[in-house]
Protein backbone atom coordinates (compact mmCIF):
# COMPACT_ATOMS: atom_id res chain seq x y z
CA UNK A 1 0.00 0.00 0.00
CA UNK A 2 1.02 3.63 -0.71
CA UNK A 3 0.41 6.67 0.80
CA UNK A 4 -1.10 8.68 -1.64
CA UNK A 5 -0.75 12.52 -0.31
CA UNK A 6 1.50 14.47 1.59
CA UNK A 7 0.90 14.33 5.48
CA UNK A 8 -0.08 16.88 7.77
CA UNK A 9 2.07 19.32 9.97
CA UNK A 10 1.66 19.51 13.18
CA UNK A 11 -0.42 22.52 15.37
CA UNK A 12 -0.91 24.40 12.61
CA UNK A 13 -4.13 25.48 10.10
CA UNK A 14 -3.14 25.01 6.64
CA UNK A 15 -2.09 27.69 4.80
CA UNK A 16 -4.19 30.01 3.12
CA UNK A 17 -2.98 30.15 -0.55
CA UNK A 18 -3.90 32.80 -3.43
CA UNK A 19 -3.79 30.33 -6.60
CA UNK A 20 -7.88 30.02 -6.97
CA UNK A 21 -8.22 27.69 -10.01
CA UNK A 22 -11.15 26.29 -11.81
CA UNK A 23 -12.60 23.34 -13.49
CA UNK A 24 -13.48 19.65 -12.33
CA UNK A 25 -9.65 18.55 -12.43
CA UNK A 26 -8.42 21.52 -10.15
CA UNK A 27 -11.07 20.70 -7.80
CA UNK A 28 -9.52 17.83 -6.29
CA UNK A 29 -6.20 20.16 -5.65
CA UNK A 30 -7.36 23.15 -3.86
CA UNK A 31 -10.53 23.06 -1.45
CA UNK A 32 -12.59 26.39 -1.10
CA UNK A 33 -13.81 26.56 2.46
CA UNK A 34 -15.39 30.25 3.18
CA UNK A 35 -12.03 32.13 4.88
CA UNK A 36 -9.99 29.93 3.76
CA UNK A 37 -8.03 27.86 0.31
CA UNK A 38 -6.81 24.55 1.47
CA UNK A 39 -4.77 22.45 -0.81
CA UNK A 40 -5.42 18.97 -0.83
CA UNK A 41 -1.59 17.89 -1.41
CA UNK A 42 -1.34 16.13 2.06
CA UNK A 43 -4.36 14.90 3.90
CA UNK A 44 -6.38 17.41 6.20
CA UNK A 45 -7.75 16.70 9.86
CA UNK A 46 -10.97 17.32 10.63
CA UNK A 47 -11.35 17.37 14.36
CA UNK A 48 -14.89 16.23 16.03
CA UNK A 49 -16.40 19.06 17.80
CA UNK A 50 -19.58 17.48 19.36
CA UNK A 51 -21.96 19.85 21.45
CA UNK A 52 -24.02 17.25 22.29
CA UNK A 53 -25.17 15.28 25.71
CA UNK A 54 -25.61 11.93 23.48
CA UNK A 55 -23.00 11.55 20.91
CA UNK A 56 -22.20 8.14 20.44
CA UNK A 57 -18.28 8.56 20.77
CA UNK A 58 -18.10 10.82 24.19
CA UNK A 59 -21.73 10.68 25.33
CA UNK A 60 -21.89 13.46 28.43
CA UNK A 61 -18.34 14.82 27.90
CA UNK A 62 -19.07 17.73 26.28
CA UNK A 63 -22.65 19.00 27.09
CA UNK A 64 -21.72 22.43 28.01
CA UNK A 65 -19.98 25.27 25.07
CA UNK A 66 -17.63 25.76 27.71
CA UNK A 67 -16.78 22.34 27.61
CA UNK A 68 -16.63 22.12 23.64
CA UNK A 69 -14.66 24.86 23.53
CA UNK A 70 -11.67 23.85 25.37
CA UNK A 71 -12.08 20.60 23.64
CA UNK A 72 -11.83 22.14 20.41
CA UNK A 73 -8.88 24.55 21.56
CA UNK A 74 -7.09 21.01 22.37
CA UNK A 75 -7.90 20.01 19.24
CA UNK A 76 -6.02 22.71 17.40
CA UNK A 77 -3.24 22.21 19.50
CA UNK A 78 -2.77 18.71 18.54
CA UNK A 79 -2.80 20.02 14.96
CA UNK A 80 -6.26 20.04 13.44
CA UNK A 81 -6.45 21.42 9.91
CA UNK A 82 -10.29 21.86 10.01
CA UNK A 83 -13.42 21.38 13.08
CA UNK A 84 -16.42 19.99 12.28
CA UNK A 85 -18.98 21.55 15.31
CA UNK A 86 -22.35 19.41 16.02
CA UNK A 87 -25.24 20.06 17.88
CA UNK A 88 -27.46 16.84 17.24
CA UNK A 89 -25.95 13.35 17.74
CA UNK A 90 -26.57 11.29 14.09
CA UNK A 91 -25.69 7.94 15.86
CA UNK A 92 -27.90 4.83 14.99
CA UNK A 93 -31.55 4.89 16.71
CA UNK A 94 -30.74 9.04 18.39
CA UNK A 95 -33.58 11.18 18.03
CA UNK A 96 -33.52 14.65 16.09
CA UNK A 97 -33.71 17.99 18.33
CA UNK A 98 -35.59 21.13 17.09
CA UNK A 99 -33.29 23.45 15.07
CA UNK A 100 -33.32 26.49 17.48
CA UNK A 101 -32.31 23.96 20.23
CA UNK A 102 -29.17 23.09 17.67
CA UNK A 103 -28.11 26.55 16.53
CA UNK A 104 -28.40 27.41 20.40
CA UNK A 105 -25.76 24.89 21.10
CA UNK A 106 -23.52 25.74 18.38
CA UNK A 107 -23.56 29.31 18.56
CA UNK A 108 -20.82 30.16 21.38
CA UNK A 109 -19.00 27.67 19.84
CA UNK A 110 -18.41 28.90 16.69
CA UNK A 111 -18.12 32.22 18.34
CA UNK A 112 -15.59 31.43 20.20
CA UNK A 113 -13.85 29.28 17.72
CA UNK A 114 -13.79 32.05 14.55
CA UNK A 115 -10.46 33.88 16.09
CA UNK A 116 -8.28 31.12 15.85
CA UNK A 117 -7.44 31.07 12.38
CA UNK A 118 -8.57 27.16 11.33
CA UNK A 119 -11.67 26.63 9.16
CA UNK A 120 -15.15 25.88 11.32
CA UNK A 121 -17.30 23.29 9.68
CA UNK A 122 -20.76 23.05 10.90
CA UNK A 123 -22.08 19.40 10.95
CA UNK A 124 -25.99 19.84 9.84
CA UNK A 125 -28.56 18.53 8.16
CA UNK A 126 -31.33 21.65 9.07
CA UNK A 127 -31.60 24.41 6.47
CA UNK A 128 -32.44 26.85 8.91
CA UNK A 129 -29.02 25.67 11.11
CA UNK A 130 -26.96 26.13 7.84
CA UNK A 131 -28.53 29.15 6.87
CA UNK A 132 -27.22 30.42 10.74
CA UNK A 133 -24.27 29.15 10.40
CA UNK A 134 -23.20 31.22 6.43
CA UNK A 135 -24.42 33.94 8.58
CA UNK A 136 -22.16 33.53 11.49
CA UNK A 137 -19.21 32.68 8.55
CA UNK A 138 -18.79 28.89 9.18
CA UNK A 139 -16.57 27.90 6.15
CA UNK A 140 -17.79 24.22 5.69
CA UNK A 141 -21.34 23.15 5.98
CA UNK A 142 -21.22 19.13 6.58
CA UNK A 143 -24.68 17.88 5.80
CA UNK A 144 -25.11 13.81 6.42
CA UNK A 145 -28.24 13.90 4.47
CA UNK A 146 -26.43 15.39 1.98
CA UNK A 147 -28.02 18.36 0.84
CA UNK A 148 -30.60 16.46 -0.92
CA UNK A 149 -33.82 18.81 -0.29
CA UNK A 150 -34.30 21.98 -2.33
CA UNK A 151 -33.97 24.38 1.10
CA UNK A 152 -30.82 22.76 1.82
CA UNK A 153 -29.28 23.87 -1.57
CA UNK A 154 -30.90 27.09 -1.27
CA UNK A 155 -29.26 27.58 2.76
CA UNK A 156 -25.66 27.10 1.47
CA UNK A 157 -25.41 27.79 -2.41
CA UNK A 158 -24.64 31.53 -2.37
CA UNK A 159 -22.21 31.30 0.43
CA UNK A 160 -18.50 30.75 0.12
CA UNK A 161 -18.50 27.94 2.27
CA UNK A 162 -17.27 24.68 0.78
CA UNK A 163 -20.16 21.87 1.10
CA UNK A 164 -19.44 17.97 2.34
CA UNK A 165 -22.09 15.99 0.49
CA UNK A 166 -22.46 12.37 3.03
CA UNK A 167 -24.21 9.60 1.97
CA UNK A 168 -26.90 8.10 4.39
CA UNK A 169 -29.51 5.83 3.70
CA UNK A 170 -32.72 6.24 5.47
CA UNK A 171 -32.25 8.43 8.69
CA UNK A 172 -30.31 7.97 11.97
CA UNK A 173 -33.53 6.51 13.83
CA UNK A 174 -33.43 3.86 11.91
CA UNK A 175 -31.08 3.68 9.34
CA UNK A 176 -28.83 0.23 10.86
CA UNK A 177 -32.43 -1.58 10.57
CA UNK A 178 -32.07 -2.94 7.80
CA UNK A 179 -29.94 -1.57 4.90
CA UNK A 180 -30.56 -2.77 1.60
CA UNK A 181 -28.48 -2.23 -1.83
CA UNK A 182 -27.58 -4.50 -4.95
CA UNK A 183 -24.61 -2.97 -5.26
CA UNK A 184 -23.41 -0.38 -2.68
CA UNK A 185 -20.02 0.92 -4.05
CA UNK A 186 -21.90 2.10 -7.42
CA UNK A 187 -25.24 3.13 -5.58
CA UNK A 188 -22.89 5.19 -3.38
CA UNK A 189 -21.11 6.79 -6.05
CA UNK A 190 -24.24 7.47 -8.37
CA UNK A 191 -25.71 9.26 -5.26
CA UNK A 192 -22.89 11.35 -4.57
CA UNK A 193 -22.25 11.92 -8.36
CA UNK A 194 -25.80 13.28 -8.81
CA UNK A 195 -26.25 15.47 -5.59
CA UNK A 196 -22.60 16.93 -6.96
CA UNK A 197 -24.33 17.83 -10.28
CA UNK A 198 -27.34 19.25 -8.55
CA UNK A 199 -24.72 21.58 -6.44
CA UNK A 200 -22.96 22.41 -9.49
CA UNK A 201 -26.41 23.50 -11.16
CA UNK A 202 -27.28 25.65 -8.33
CA UNK A 203 -24.08 27.58 -9.06
CA UNK A 204 -21.71 25.78 -6.80
CA UNK A 205 -17.94 25.95 -7.29
CA UNK A 206 -16.56 22.42 -8.41
CA UNK A 207 -13.61 23.68 -5.63
CA UNK A 208 -16.21 23.44 -2.40
CA UNK A 209 -17.29 19.89 -3.03
CA UNK A 210 -16.21 17.85 -0.72
CA UNK A 211 -17.80 14.17 -0.83
CA UNK A 212 -18.32 11.40 1.51
CA UNK A 213 -19.66 7.94 1.42
CA UNK A 214 -21.32 7.74 5.27
CA UNK A 215 -19.38 5.00 6.47
CA UNK A 216 -22.01 3.81 9.16
CA UNK A 217 -25.03 5.54 7.75
CA UNK A 218 -27.51 2.92 6.69
CA UNK A 219 -24.49 0.44 5.80
CA UNK A 220 -23.85 -3.19 7.34
CA UNK A 221 -19.90 -4.02 8.12
CA UNK A 222 -19.32 -5.71 4.89
CA UNK A 223 -20.77 -2.81 3.26
CA UNK A 224 -18.92 -0.47 5.30
CA UNK A 225 -15.54 -1.98 4.04
CA UNK A 226 -16.32 -2.31 0.59
CA UNK A 227 -17.03 1.74 0.67
CA UNK A 228 -13.26 1.81 1.83
CA UNK A 229 -11.49 -1.14 -0.17
CA UNK A 230 -13.41 0.70 -3.60
CA UNK A 231 -12.78 4.35 -2.53
CA UNK A 232 -11.20 4.64 -6.60
CA UNK A 233 -14.52 4.54 -7.72
CA UNK A 234 -15.39 7.46 -5.26
CA UNK A 235 -12.22 9.48 -6.15
CA UNK A 236 -13.32 9.17 -10.22
CA UNK A 237 -16.26 11.64 -9.58
CA UNK A 238 -13.82 13.74 -8.95
CA UNK A 239 -14.46 16.15 -5.65
CA UNK A 240 -11.93 15.24 -2.64
CA UNK A 241 -13.19 12.58 -0.42
CA UNK A 242 -13.43 13.05 3.14
CA UNK A 243 -13.85 9.53 5.65
CA UNK A 244 -14.72 9.39 8.85
CA UNK A 245 -14.87 6.03 10.36
CA UNK A 246 -13.43 7.17 14.35
CA UNK A 247 -14.42 5.09 17.20
CA UNK A 248 -16.95 3.92 14.61
CA UNK A 249 -18.83 0.13 15.48
CA UNK A 250 -16.61 -0.78 11.81
CA UNK A 251 -13.79 -0.35 14.32
CA UNK A 252 -15.54 -2.32 16.59
CA UNK A 253 -16.38 -4.79 14.57
CA UNK A 254 -12.95 -5.17 13.60
CA UNK A 255 -11.43 -4.88 17.13
CA UNK A 256 -13.70 -6.65 19.71
CA UNK A 257 -13.36 -3.41 21.14
CA UNK A 258 -16.13 -1.40 23.23
CA UNK A 259 -16.07 1.98 21.57
CA UNK A 260 -14.24 3.51 24.31
CA UNK A 261 -11.20 1.60 23.39
CA UNK A 262 -10.63 2.01 19.48
CA UNK A 263 -8.24 4.81 19.28
CA UNK A 264 -5.62 2.42 17.45
CA UNK A 265 -8.06 0.77 15.23
CA UNK A 266 -9.16 4.15 14.12
CA UNK A 267 -6.10 5.21 13.51
CA UNK A 268 -5.90 2.44 11.58
CA UNK A 269 -8.41 3.11 9.93
CA UNK A 270 -7.42 6.81 8.96
CA UNK A 271 -4.10 5.07 7.74
CA UNK A 272 -6.09 3.06 4.97
CA UNK A 273 -8.74 5.46 4.28
CA UNK A 274 -5.73 7.97 3.12
CA UNK A 275 -3.84 5.56 1.69
CA UNK A 276 -7.21 4.67 -0.65
CA UNK A 277 -6.66 8.39 -1.42
CA UNK A 278 -8.93 10.44 1.04
CA UNK A 279 -8.52 13.84 1.44
CA UNK A 280 -9.74 14.44 4.80
CA UNK A 281 -10.02 11.67 7.82
CA UNK A 282 -12.62 13.29 10.21
CA UNK A 283 -11.23 11.85 13.87
CA UNK A 284 -12.14 12.51 17.18
CA UNK A 285 -8.38 11.90 18.34
CA UNK A 286 -5.95 14.55 16.16
CA UNK A 287 -3.02 14.06 17.67
CA UNK A 288 -2.67 10.62 17.42
CA UNK A 289 -3.91 10.19 14.09
CA UNK A 290 -1.54 13.01 12.86
CA UNK A 291 1.75 10.96 14.59
CA UNK A 292 0.95 7.61 12.87
CA UNK A 293 0.63 9.83 9.47
CA UNK A 294 4.00 11.24 9.92
CA UNK A 295 5.63 7.97 10.93
CA UNK A 296 4.04 6.30 8.22
CA UNK A 297 5.06 8.68 5.88
CA UNK A 298 8.58 8.52 7.24
CA UNK A 299 8.98 5.17 6.69
CA UNK A 300 7.20 4.72 3.20
CA UNK A 301 7.72 8.05 1.37
CA UNK A 302 10.94 9.63 -0.39
CA UNK A 303 11.09 13.14 1.22
N1 LIG B 1 -20.00 10.81 11.25
C1 LIG B 1 -20.65 11.31 12.32
C2 LIG B 1 -21.16 12.62 12.29
N2 LIG B 1 -21.00 13.40 11.19
N3 LIG B 1 -20.17 13.71 9.01
C3 LIG B 1 -19.51 13.24 7.93
N4 LIG B 1 -19.34 14.01 6.85
N5 LIG B 1 -19.01 11.96 7.91
C4 LIG B 1 -19.14 11.12 8.97
O1 LIG B 1 -18.67 9.96 8.88
C5 LIG B 1 -19.82 11.59 10.13
C6 LIG B 1 -20.33 12.91 10.11
C7 LIG B 1 -20.81 10.48 13.55
O2 LIG B 1 -19.76 10.72 14.46
P1 LIG B 1 -19.84 11.63 15.80
O3 LIG B 1 -19.98 13.05 15.44
O4 LIG B 1 -18.68 11.32 16.65
O5 LIG B 1 -21.11 11.09 16.55
P2 LIG B 1 -22.54 11.71 16.78
O6 LIG B 1 -23.21 11.85 15.46
O7 LIG B 1 -23.21 10.71 17.69
O8 LIG B 1 -22.36 13.06 17.43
Amino acid sequence: MRLLRRLPNSGSAPAATDAPSDGRSAAIGLLQAGRFQLPLDRPLLMGVVNVTPDSFSDAGRFVSPAQSIDHALALIDEGADLLDIGGESTRPGAPTVPAQQEIDRIAPVLAALAGHGVPLSVDTRKPEVMRYAVAEGADMINDVAGFGSPEAVAAVAASPAALCVMHMQGDPATMQAQPRYVDVVTEVVEFLRARQQNLEAHGVAAQRIVLDPGIGFGKTQAQNQALIRHLDRLLEVGSPVLIGLSRKSLIGHLTGRDVADRLVGSVAGALAAVASGAAIVRVHDVGATRDALKVWQGLTQDD
